[in-house]
């Protein structure tokens, strides 16, 4: 039950600024700046816990960053550096456990409900994993350790730089109650002032009213937002292999029994995955083709490629071949669809660090939490509050 889950967040600790001043040590106790310019172009990425003590932030405009901080020392991104080491920390991460879900460049929950018996065992892998990284990559990650994925991201985001929070589910309501609203997962500088212009500041504002209210002022996300302030969340842990595979479909309106059409749909099918793969830019290392015959019975079969691909021409071939495996028997086909899995990141994608990246995958696994557990609704107020 997700009840009893045990979930670990791990977010390192001003990921790229902290990587420039291990690399370079006349950097360290300096307030550094990653992204924009020293002349105040462009929007900054992050910032050393140095330069953050004169208000600079990520997303800040370089120009304010350099207004705040005329001492900083203003770095380009290096992505491919960056790029390298998150692979490092999600390496160590991987020793620990094989349900993790990496969230963003520096960024990922770990589900532990198989792998520790309690909250001690639990915090005992944390400090093993923060040892870790530290001693191997000279870096420090704050962690956070709870009963679901919320709990666990505000714990490690509680304590920062170098933190460690353990919230048991005893301890949530006591944790939660003070914290201002904005905490919420979801909640937004913008619904943020909706909720406080209706009185509700902090998270045990939100909990203590009756759910009809909520329920009243919010429309179904209410419903939501009264769960989160009560430190319920469902959502599970969604390891990269169960989150990173991109298909496409199609129903026939009459039964396939021309070979012609079969390839013909396969090609168009192969052509939109290599359009959502380089969309997302990834590649897929194994193509699937799935089967349904007009007696509903469905067949996959898959192979996988020597080296990962995003090339419809790639994935045309492939399903082609896997089709010819296919034992027919003269039946129609209803369905065919072609997917690709172990999906790998290109070298040079650079994208995961770009903050819009970042936030669009959260944004649009919140939304599908939100759908699934309390309706479309939901996500039209979620979308609604947070314009
Ligand atoms: P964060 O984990 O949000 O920030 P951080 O690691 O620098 O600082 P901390 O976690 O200690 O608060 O993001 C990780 C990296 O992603 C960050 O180092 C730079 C990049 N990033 C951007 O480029 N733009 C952004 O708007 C954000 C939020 C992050
Ligand atoms: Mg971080």
């Amino acid at each position: 039950m997700p009840a009893s889950r045990l979930i670990l967040h791990v977010d390192m600790d001003a990921f790229f600024a902290a990587i420039e001043q291990r690399d370079r040590p006349e950097l360290r106790g300096k307030p550094v700046i990653v992204g924009g310019t020293p002349e105040g172009r462009g929007v900054i990425s992050t910032a050393s816990y140095e330069a953050r003590v004169f208000g600079v932030h990520s997303a800040m405009p370089a120009a304010r960053a350099v207004r705040l901080c005329p001492g900083g020392v203003f770095l380009p991104v290096d992505g491919h550096k960056y790029h390298a080491v998150s692979e490092q920390v999600m390496a160590i991460l991987a020793r620990h456990s094989d349900r993790i879900e990496q969230v963003s460049v520096d960024e990922a929950f770990l589900d532990l409900t198989d792998r520790v018996s309690d909250y001690r065992a639990a915090e005992a892998l944390a400090r093993r994993i923060k040892r870790e990284i530290r001693d191997e990559l000279h870096l420090t990650a704050s962690v956070g350790v709870g009963p679901n994925k919320f709990l666990a991201k505000l714990g490690s985001d509680l304590r920062k730089p170098d933190g460690l929070v353990v919230i048991r589910p005893q301890e949530a309501q006591a944790v939660l109650a003070p914290l201002p609203v904005g905490k919420l997962w979801g909640v937004g500088p913008k619904t943020e002032a909706r909720l406080q212009q209706l009185g509700l500041r902090t998270i045990g504002d939100i909990a203590a009213q009756p759910i009809a209210r909520l329920r009243s002022l919010l429309g179904a996300w209410g419903d939501a937002l009264y769960e989160l302030s009560r430190g319920i969340d469902e959502r599970p842990v969604e390891t990269s292999r169960e989150m990173k595979s991109v298909s496409a479909e199609r129903t026939f309106p009459r039964d396939l029994y021309d070979e012609e059409q079969m390839r013909r749909a396969l090609a168009d099918l192969s052509a939109e995955v290599s359009r959502r793969l380089k969309a997302d830019e990834v590649r897929g290392k194994t193509i699937a083709i799935k089967v349904r015959f007009g007696d509903f019975h469905t067949f996959t079969r898959q192979t996988t490629l020597a080296e990962a691909t995003d090339r419809a021409d790639v994935i045309r071939r492939t399903v082609y071949a896997l089709l010819a495996e296919v034992e027919r028997a003269g039946k129609g086909i209803r369905l065919l669809g072609v997917r690709a899995t172990g999906l790998e990141h290109g070298p040079a994608q650079l994208s995961l660090f770009s903050p819009q990246v970042q936030r669009r995958a959260q944004l649009d696994q919140s939304l599908r939490y939100l759908r699934e557990r309390f309706g479309p609704d939901a996500v039209k107020w979620a979308r609604e509050m947070n314009k």
